[in-house]
């Protein structure tokens, strides 16, 4: 605290200052004193009571079964698996490695695609925690834990109030066997817009050190110039460099020539040449149908000599038979997810796979005991995410008609919801399929889909078809993301823009026809983490100075969370959305050995300036918080 004083004071800042600066200046000696932990943490535990969490419906905590925690084997011994592998042999080695594999390898999606594509992102560390030490100990087979990147990363400071660097340090420790994957969109590293290239860079760099090792990059318009940043980054790290092609449209259907199968084709032999260590599918939204799913995978293997990674969305209830006849087709890896957490807008259920391919020589090698203990464990844990299930509850085979990624699916209902359109839910979806026919048919995936589903929610809320688009033309305010996308500033479709529509949204701006990146003036970390030193009560760490790069904004709300109610990644899920009932106890580990006891005494009436004190036992002493009633 002293030192902070010191650096921060102006006369030292400015260099103003002598030998006898110490002495001579005694506001350095007064001290904010800090609040402590548990007094924060009775703040948030008072306040959600009160108000409740900010995304749910108020109402009172229910009360949820035992959690059925996934047994611990008798060895504490951890087998080794594929992080040994890359350790040892490095990125070449790994490949080889998959390469001789007869059985189908898995990546679980449990900790990152499956929560962001059934509950809206929201699922807490913690409860990712609880059971990451059993999951090492009964999968190390798995190829790898995508367990990070997409929207997880700002969902995690913005909704869940936790440092999404953390999580991954953490689960880093407690599974040191099996790969760690995260997925990188490309020069829009885990945000929704360009970023110079030495933020790329910089996040891979740090990304690496925090303990990610496979790297599923993509671009969002499949342009590859948007992607050569980022694979060269993970090569330099020693990482591997998972290449995506994003598919869209139907190789099946010639009506839809702009995406067939000469175009993946040719983009894969692209990919290859650009670095690629593996080549990924990436079927965002679940449109692979089963057989078009063997014919890219079999054409892919002639062309490529890369091993093939094949990511999914069960949406059309198709998914089981896709994965089985991609691997028929000779696909190296696919994604699934523990079933409780898979089916609909989620990967297809790993449980489910594992007895489709009973009898078949390349069945994944999976311990189906250990999966439906871990199925139990995330079925009792959805519960508490309720609130977030995107109500996709039964296959959906329109997906085929709208094409919309599973990620985005959840997210994009929760928006509707917010700006009163849930009830329009149908014309939405519809008006998704029209604006990206408008768009001249573009990949859709974050956030080139952000794009096409801001104009699809900007028509239906406006009342607008596609003619008063060209009719009412520039007088149109478009979402600001529309206006971003058709200046070039997220990439360059394939074949280019619509060139009326480009002209109408940008009312006579020219737009970007290089990358956007060569243009963008690189970030000054030395002046970002010189920023956070005034705003944040404890040393600047490279990780923050990335999360503000990236959303300054977000991560200074964070920050100011903090402040105010500490660390509230802590709590239990249930209470952490609910607050406390009356007469409710829980127990807090601070930190190692040091435990709270918080028990909620009354909450009483509103007091004429709208407050309401709420009495507490912290540790058996009273303690009282007074909290504003936001109702
Ligand atoms: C993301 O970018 O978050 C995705 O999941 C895209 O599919
Ligand atoms: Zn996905």
């Amino acid at each position: 605290l002293f030192l902070n004083n010191v650096v921060n004071h102006p006369d030292f800042l400015s260099g103003n200052y002598f030998t006898t600066f110490i002495d001579t200046t005694p506001e350095l000696f007064i001290f904010t004193p800090p609040q402590d932990r548990g007094t924060k943490l009775l703040k948030y535990i008072a306040d959600t009571t009160v108000n409740g969490y900010e995304d749910f419906t108020k109402r009172l905590k229910p009360s949820f079964p035992p959690v059925r925690f996934p047994s611990m084997p008798e060895s504490p011994l951890l087998p080794s698996g594929t992080k040994q592998i890359l350790d040892s042999q490095g990125p070449d080695g790994l490949v080889g490695w998959i390469k001789q594999q007869r059985e189908v390898l898995l990546t679980d999606t449990t900790l990152r695609d499956a929560h962001q594509s059934l509950l809206a992102t929201r699922m807490r560390t913690q409860d990712m925690i609880n059971v990451i030490s059993p999951t090492a100990h009964k999968l190390p087979n798995l190829f790898s834990l995508e367990m990070w990147g997409g929207a997880t990363f700002d969902v995690a400071y913005r909704f869940l109030k936790e440092d999404p660097w953390r999580r991954l340090e953490a689960l880093r420790a407690q599974a040191p066997n099996i790969l760690f994957q995260m997925l990188l969109r490309g020069a829009n590293a885990v945000g929704y817009t360009s970023y110079p290239d030495n933020v790329i860079r910089a996040f891979v760099e740090q990304a690496a050190a925090s303990g990610i090792d496979v790297f599923r990059i993509f671009d969002s318009l499949n342009w590859l110039s948007g992607m050569t940043v980022s694979i060269d980054a993970v090569r330099n790290s020693g990482k591997i460099a998972e290449v995506s092609l994003c598919y869209s449209g139907d190789i099946l259907d010639s009506s839809r020539s702009k995406y067939d199968l000469k175009y993946y084709i040719n983009l894969a032999k692209e990919i290859e040449k650009a670095g690629a260590h593996i080549l990924a599918i990436k079927d965002m939204a679940g449109l692979l149908k089963p057989e078009a799913a063997y014919r890219l995978v079999s054409s892919l293997k002639e062309a490529v000599d890369l091993p093939i990674h094949l990511h999914m969305h069960d949406t059309s209830g198709n998914g089981i038979y896709a994965c089985a006849r991609a691997i028929e087709a000779g696909v190296d890896i696919v994604d699934t997810a523990i079933s409780s957490l898979a089916g609909a807008s989620s990967q297809p259920s790993s449980n489910s796979l594992y007895y489709a391919l009973q009898g078949h020589p390349r069945q994944p090698k999976l311990d189906i005991r250990s999966m439906n203990e871990l199925s139990h464990y995330w079925e009792d844990i959805r519960a508490y995410y309720k609130d977030f299930e995107g109500s996709l509850a039964y296959p959906n085979p329109e997906i085929y008609q709208h094409e919309m990624p599973g990620g985005q699916y959840s997210n994009l209902k929760q928006q509707a919801k917010s700006l009163g359109l849930e009830s329009q839910w149908d014309r939405v979806s519809d008006m998704y399929r029209k604006v990206n026919d408008m768009f001249g048919d573009i990949i859709k995936v974050t956030p080139s889909s952000k794009v096409v589903g801001d104009m699809a929610l900007f028509m239906v809320e406006n009342n607008l078809e596609e003619e008063d688009i060209y009719r009412l033309g520039t007088s149109l305010d478009f979402p600001n993301s529309v206006v971003e996308f058709f200046s070039g500033q997220i990439g360059q479709p394939y074949q280019g823009f619509p060139q009326e529509l480009q002209r109408i949204i940008l009312k006579g701006r020219q737009p970007l026809t290089t990358r956007p990146g060569e243009l963008l003036e690189a970030a000054n970390f030395d002046e970002i983490q010189e920023t956070l030193a005034n705003n944040l009560p404890r040393p600047v760490t490279q990780c923050d100075v990335l999360a503000y790069t990236l959303y300054p904004k977000v991560f200074l709300d964070w920050v100011d969370f903090f402040a105010t109610y500490g660390d509230v990644s802590i709590l239990d899920t249930p209470t952490f959305f609910y607050g406390l009932n009356s007469k409710e106890e829980i127990r807090v580990d601070i930190e190692e050995g040091k435990m709270l006891v918080i028990k909620l005494i009354s909450v009483e009436e509103p007091l004429p300036d709208g407050t309401r004190i709420v009495n507490f036992e912290l540790n058996g002493l009273p303690r009282e918080i007074v909290v504003k009633d936001k109702s």
